[in-house]
């Protein structure tokens, strides 16, 4: 992945003066945006909610809809504005299948702003009337709770500062709050909040980590939160990897004029939303969303079975120096670890799945995972892994525990993920350990590393991953010391051969 920006003039950009010379063969909205208004505001521009809720609020547009444009809010960088802002907010979905690239520019977002930069006009859009949804994408760790019980970590450096200063807001919940506290100083109605993360129960997580800030800076103001504000959960899903200078140098020869923030997605997308609008929404079952009052089921399938599937994968492929999830799946031993996980470990802790034969869908997962066209980096997936590893791994684990069974595969993901704490293989090769915990995390590896029985102590320990349930659980933590030991002196395809073969 290289993070080098192009440099693109700014005469042939594309833009809403471009739109109808683009060659034919690139869709482009079928509709007039200068007639469309915003009713939703999007928290975190990465290039999943571009490659997700863009499209589909994009498809909901082109039937008519009005009055459901989307203004994107960008937390932290600046780039994605610089590169969306000069485009009026267009960019092109690049979906690859089969060796097919297919290009659609994407209209949904009216207009993109920075909450670092423009705090004041971000507030003041989000304290208008018409704004009745706020849908967020700012990933696990944005949420600024503490990952093992879902609650608001209030020692979080951001939550700290913004309590301090609840006006002049940095963090998620901090920007929320003060923008809810301007729509009822208005005597307005407030707007809907849609968690569009990998969290399990994100909107139960969204309202826990809002409605708490809101107590500690006003009492009063949380309480009128926790009777007012609806925060429906929602299961998303499009396998988005980071866009390269490939990709943009791909998008912009087929556009001929440069798109400076193109994203790149497999064809599949699945949106299943828990239908709790007071203030209304976007018509999005007619772009072929699921709306439905329980998405649990659907949630829990999806991040146990999916993103379990990728974070055993990443671990293990950053440790044996593959690249891609798709490099991944063409290991001769990483599929059948897979086949396992799924069977073993996390299908019979997902609930019956309304319309949906779960083993069938980890057979469709292992086709979107082989998927050559999308470069999913390792390296990428395996961010955040303190964040990451409850939500996918461990409550099914515990869940197995708790009905008398071991769990097979989990153990062996935590003893990889151990593992790739130490940053490096002791043989040269290094790689990037990204995680909010990272300092804390990666001391402890430093410190313990070479020492399988004491690195998996130390780490067993850090309570904010490990909940007493599986840190107290003896077999869990012998399998995992046994798999650290065989990582470390062994390396991953040996480790691997015992495991399967054993
Ligand atoms: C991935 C997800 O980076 C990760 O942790 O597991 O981004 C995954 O690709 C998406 O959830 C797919 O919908």
């Amino acid at each position: 992945m290289s993070n080098s920006k192009p440099k693109p003039t700014a005469d042939k950009r594309l833009g809403n003066a471009r739109l109808a010379k683009l060659p034919a063969a690139v869709a482009r909205p079928a509709y007039d945006r200068s007639k469309v208004t915003p009713g939703i505001v999007h928290l975190g521009l990465g290039a999943f909610c571009r490659a997700h809720l863009g499209v589909y609020t994009d498809d909901v547009l082109a039937q008519g809809t009005t009055d459901w444009g989307i203004v994107g809010v960008n937390f932290r960088s600046p780039d994605i504005i610089e590169a969306l802002k000069p485009q009026d907010g267009l960019y092109t979905l690049l979906s690859r299948e089969d060796g097919v690239d297919k290009l659609r520019v994407i209209g949904a977002f009216l207009d993109v702003m920075s909450a670092s930069g423009q705090l004041d006009d971000v507030l003041a859009v989000l304290a208008k009337p018409e704004i009745r949804i706020v849908t967020i994408t700012v990933t696990e760790k944005g949420y600024c709770h503490d990952p093992a019980t879902g609650r608001l970590n209030e020692a979080h450096p951001m939550i700290v500062a913004d309590l301090a200063n609840p006006r002049q807001p940095h963090s998620l919940p901090g920007l929320i709050v003060e923008a809810l506290r301007l729509r009822r100083a208005a005597d307005g109605w407030p707007f809907t909040v849609l968690s569009c993360d990998n969290l399990p129960g994100n909107g139960k997580v969204t309202r826990t980590v809002v409605t708490r800030f809101a107590e500690l800076s006003d009492p009063d103001l949380g309480r009128w939160i926790a009777d007012n504000v609806a925060f429906p959960s929602s299961m998303v899903d499009r396998i988005t990897p980071a866009t390269r200078d490939v990709d943009r140098a791909i998008v912009t020869a087929g556009l001929r004029v440069t798109d400076a923030g193109p994203v790149v997605a497999e064809p599949f997308h699945q949106w299943v939303i828990e239908d709790r609008f007071p203030s209304g929404r976007p018509a999005w079952e007619t772009a072929g969303a699921i709306l439905t009052d329980n998405v649990h089921p659907f949630e829990t399938m999806k991040l146990r079975c999916l993103n379990g599937a990728h974070s055993t994968l990443a671990y293990l492929s950053v440790l044996a120096g593959i690249e891609t999830i798709a490099d991944a799946m063409a290991d001769p031993l990483l599929p059948k670890v897979i086949r396992h996980l799924w069977d073993d470990d996390l299908i019979p802790t997902v609930p019956p799945v309304p319309g949906t034969d779960v083993t069938a869908y980890t057979r469709d997962l292992e086709a979107r995972f082989r998927n050559p066209g999308i470069r999913h980096l390792t390296q990428q997936i395996s961010s955040d892994g303190s964040q990451k590893l409850g939500p996918r791994l461990i409550a099914p684990a515990i869940e197995r525990i708790a009905v008398g069974k071991a769990p097979r595969v989990v153990p062996l993901t935590v003893a990889a993920w151990m593992v790739f704490l130490r940053g490096s293989d002791g043989n040269g090769r290094s790689w990037t350990v990204s995680d909010p915990m990272a300092a804390h995390l990666t001391a402890i590896a430093a410190e313990h590393g070479d020492d399988p029985a004491a690195l998996a102590d130390a780490l067993f320990a850090v309570s904010e991953i490990f909940p007493p349930t599986i840190a107290g659980n003896a077999p869990f933590r012998k399998a995992t010391t046994q798999h650290v030991r065989s990582l470390l002196t062994r390396g991953v395809p040996a480790t691997l051969t015992a495991f399967l073969f054993r």
